[in-house]
């Protein structure tokens, strides 16, 4: 079999404003097994870079280690990459974004990426709020290493061994939001048209984007008992609201009703439109949302949608007053502050 895809395209595909097919966002032929939730997550960030018109040589993927941390293999070819080891993704990001703060990074990682190994780097990247997407395809299992539970995996779940989970998954929702991440959301793999928007919404917010995506591994943990197969997912799913992203450019030409749609800006003018479901439900009130995610635990609901917002985010490279220029563009006169500063400086620490 090979692993090489053809480059031949249709002349006709229709192309995204910079000239590019949806082709020109793909990557190379998944080598993951047919089925799994995580390729399904790699076509809707395709989808979404493609609809948003990013260029590809502006984005970094970055990565950690297991089949989630694979897929930038798989999707924007034509970007920047770099597949760091198990759960160090975060550090390699901030001190990437900290050097060339021009990049969109974009960060894919697994539940034992992030929330066994990399735990540590996690909470500090969230509350640093680094300007990145930090995407978690959540299988409730260590895919890559034949299935173990991971520290998501709810209670009382059911692994393919037969072998029942003894202790409280991890939410990581609840946690990122405690941690003060300024945009939060919760998806599934299975459904793009919701994901699809997040991506973009998340990808266009200054500040820490996350987005939990429950992506069922067909190999180890879709079968009855899981509570992240695609079966469970589906029966348990609850939709906070339907939303769309409209770009800084694009004018908004439906009408809508006010009591039914709440319309969030975001700093570069882009909208977020919430076609509420729950009357109450306000995307931008913290606290409530840590009670609705409580009570969904309780039950076993799975929350989904964007479920926090904070239009006010001030970024890691804005908050410490970091250069625009790229590092490695800075002439030696701008990195040299001259002899007379530096004998100051060394006078200060004598
Ligand atoms: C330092 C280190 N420890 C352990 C491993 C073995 N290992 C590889 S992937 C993985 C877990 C992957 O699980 P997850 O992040 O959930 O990704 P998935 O495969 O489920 O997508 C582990 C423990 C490793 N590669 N490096
Ligand atoms: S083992 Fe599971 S997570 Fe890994 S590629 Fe297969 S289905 Fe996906
Ligand atoms: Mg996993």
């Amino acid at each position: 079999m090979t692993y090489i895809k053809p480059k031949f395209s249709h002349p006709r595909l229709p192309k995204n404003p910079l000239g590019y097919t949806r082709k020109d966002y793909e990557g190379s032929i998944s080598t993951l097994c047919a089925g799994c939730g995580h390729d399904s997550i790699s076509a809707s960030i395709v989808d979404a870079c493609f609809e948003l018109n990013i260029e590809p040589h502006r984005v970094a993927k970055m990565s950690g280690i297991g089949c989630s941390s694979k897929t930038p293999a798989y999707f924007l070819s034509n970007s920047h990459g770099f597949n760091s080891v198990h759960g160090r993704m975060p550090s390699v990001t901030t001190g990437a974004n900290l050097a060339n703060r021009s990049m969109v990074y974009l960060g894919v990682s697994g539940d034992g990426d992030t929330a066994s190994i990399g735990m540590g780097q996690f909470i500090h990247v969230v509350r640093r709020n680094l300007n990145m997407t930090y995407i978690v395809m959540n299988n409730g299992c260590y895919g890559l290493t034949k299935g173990q539970d991971s520290a998501t995996a709810d209670y009382g779940s059911i692994s393919k061994t037969g072998h029942m989970n003894s202790f409280e998954g991890i939410d990581l929702c609840a946690l990122a939001i405690e941690l003060g991440a300024t945009f939060v959301a919760q998806s599934f793999s299975g459904d793009k048209s919701q994901l699809v928007p997040l991506i973009k919404a998340a990808l266009s917010h200054s500040g820490f984007s996350f987005i939990n995506v429950i992506s069922p591994c067909v190999t180890f943990n879709n079968n009855q008992g899981s509570t992240k197969s695609y079966d469970y997912v589906r029966e348990h799913n609850e939709a906070l609201s339907t939303l769309d992203f409209v770009p800084v450019k694009e004018e908004i030409t439906t009408t809508y009703d006010h009591q039914k749609v709440k319309v969030v800006e975001m700093h570069d003018g882009s909208m977020i439109k919430f076609h509420k479901i729950s009357p109450e439900w306000d995307p931008e009130d913290k606290l409530s949302i840590i009670t609705s995610l409580h009570k969904a635990r309780e039950k076993h609901e799975i929350l989904t949608g964007l479920l926090y917002i904070d239009t006010e985010s001030v970024e890691l490279n804005d908050l410490i007053n970091t250069t625009n220029t790229p590092l490695n563009q800075l002439t030696e006169k701008e990195l040299c502050p001259g002899n007379a500063i530096l004998q100051e400086i060394n006078a200060d620490l004598r």
